[in-house]
């Protein structure tokens, strides 16, 4: 029976009989679901020492306790109501936001929620064999509280799913749970949740970049005139900034251990003698994940994002921040491809959204990488980590049947299948990341010799704390 002490929330679940059906039958999908392509190997006997979301105000926040990860309370929570909230942008910009989806634009929507929702049980299925491998307990910690808030964010998208689409979304909602990563018969919906998370430094570079797309692309659907829609991406994006301080914190934790093997061997030695990463492969897997996680933001040249943007239902991160709303007769300059050279065409501005957001997103993700440079610049090193080009390695868009170096300059497709592995990991490289990974580190207080320990410890307890238990 649903209850709403088992799912903490704040709409109203124990008077709303409607969702109370709904979720009855969906929930022992969704545990049947987490058991079968949840963490693999810690369902049963561990217990984790895991934050869970009781209320959104800053005191819900603080609530941590000992779980085991199947009977983690999935909530379902809407960030605060905004009192006479009105449209920020398009078509319909200053009237009243909408509390019910307007049938017009139904189909449109329920695409939106389905694409975002999609993604976040298939982060959860990508990282199911992390916990084998992991380079601490305090980092296992961190892996498992990433899966049960995407598992939540999943919860967020049912949530509105079985609320506004009826019948349809009921449908939806059980194929949330039908998809499976890197599945050939049924695969997630966009291309980076089918590749493969099989060691620590993908986990690190997709919560680093991939987790990033998740905050451009909740920040333009908080936006939404959909109500409902937008209080529930602005709660998810409070836990987002968690998944992004877990993969920034743990490349320049690895990093950091890199640069202290390198002195200690008076930069003679491969890192890789000394059971390090080197830097070398560190770029690569930026180069891969940075790349995967642009082709997120979808064409450059969209009719979807158009009349998405037109009709109010996404708009751009942080909308508040720009003059023109309307957006109705500007360009965009894009550069785009005529047979071997680059031409810079202007686009109207409504058809150029995701690339509007795509800007955002690298200015983001420029940040980071500035930040983990000071670790360099603090050991008096001259290497630097760098973004490679946009047009490098792209699936998605008009790039995407074209090859082009990290700087940009392009290549021929015989050129770019001689080089490519000087670019992005090879066979050998993570032959290597797995060779140093293949024996996990449960210890308290212990860590893999790649990666340095954290500045402090999770809620203020020390870095040795027993962060996963394991009963007798
Ligand atoms: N892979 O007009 P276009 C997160 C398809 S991450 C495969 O450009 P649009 C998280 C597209 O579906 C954030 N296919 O598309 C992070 C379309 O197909 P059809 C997730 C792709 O709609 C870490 C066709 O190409 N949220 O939260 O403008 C852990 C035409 O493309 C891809 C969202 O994505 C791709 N990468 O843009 C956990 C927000 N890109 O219809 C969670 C919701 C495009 O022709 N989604 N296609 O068959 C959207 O806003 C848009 O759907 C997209 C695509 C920005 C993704």
């Amino acid at each position: 029976m649903i209850s709403a002490e088992k799912i903490p929330n704040n709409v109203g679940l124990s008077s709303n009989k409607r969702l109370q059906r709904a979720l009855e039958h969906w929930q022992p999908k969704y545990i049947q679901w987490w058991k079968d392509m949840g963490p693999q190997g810690f369902q049963d006997y561990h217990q984790v020492y895991v934050r869970t979301a009781v209320s959104v105000d800053p005191s819900g926040w603080a609530h941590f306790e000992y779980v085991k990860l199947p009977e983690y309370r999935w909530g379902i929570f809407l960030a605060d109501p905004v009192h006479d909230r009105r449209i920020g942008f398009g078509d319909f910009f200053g009237e009243p936001v909408w509390q019910e989806v307007p049938g017009e634009f139904r189909n449109q929507l329920r695409r939106l929620i389905v694409t975002q929702g999609d993604t976040e049980p298939a982060s959860v299925e990508q990282q199911r064999w992390l916990g084998q491998r992991c380079p601490s307990m305090y980092d296992l910690r961190n892996l498992f509280q990433v899966n049960v808030e995407e598992g939540r964010h999943l919860w967020a998208m049912v949530y509105l799913l079985h609320s506004y689409f009826g019948r349809d979304g009921r449908d939806e909602a059980e194929d949330l749970l039908a998809r499976q990563s890197g599945n050939r018969d049924k695969p997630r919906i966009l291309d980076a949740f089918n590749e493969p998370i099989e060691n620590w430094l993908d986990f690190f570079m997709f919560t680093m970049f991939t987790d990033r797309d998740g905050k451009s692309q909740l920040l333009s659907l908080s936006e939404s005139s959909l109500d409902p829609l937008s209080r529930t991406t602005r709660f998810m994006l409070t836990e987002e900034a968690h998944h992004m301080f877990v993969g920034e914190t743990g490349i320049a934790r690895i990093i950091e251990r890199t640069c202290q093997l390198l002195q200690s061997a008076g930069f003679s030695e491969d890192v890789r003698k000394l059971g390090g990463i080197d830097l070398p492969t560190i770029q690569k897997f930026i180069n891969l994940w940075f790349s995967l996680s642009l082709d997120l933001h979808g064409n450059e040249i969209s009719t979807n994002a158009a009349s998405y943007f037109g009709n109010g239902l996404k708009g751009r991160a942080q909308e508040e921040k720009f003059s023109d709303h309307h957006v109705a007769e500007t360009y965009y300059e894009l550069d785009v491809p005529n047979g071997d050279r680059l031409e810079r065409k202007h686009i109207p501005m409504r058809s150029a959204m995701n690339e509007v957001l795509r800007d955002w997103y690298v200015g983001d993700c420029d940040a980071g990488v500035v930040r983990w440079n000071k670790i360099f610049e603090r050991h008096g090193m001259s290497e630097r980590l760098r973004l490679p080009d946009r047009k490098f390695n792209r699936g998605i868009g008009m790039f995407s049947s074209l090859h082009f170096d990290p700087q940009g300059a392009p290549l021929s497709d015989r050129e770019w299948e001689r080089r490519r592995n000087e670019w992005l990991p090879s066979p050998a490289d993570r032959e290597y990341l797995l060779s140093i990974m293949s024996r996990p580190v449960y210890e308290p207080g212990k860590f893999a010799n790649y990666i340095a320990p954290p500045v402090r410890g999770v809620n203020r307890m020390p870095i040795n704390f027993e962060y996963v238990r394991t009963e007798a």
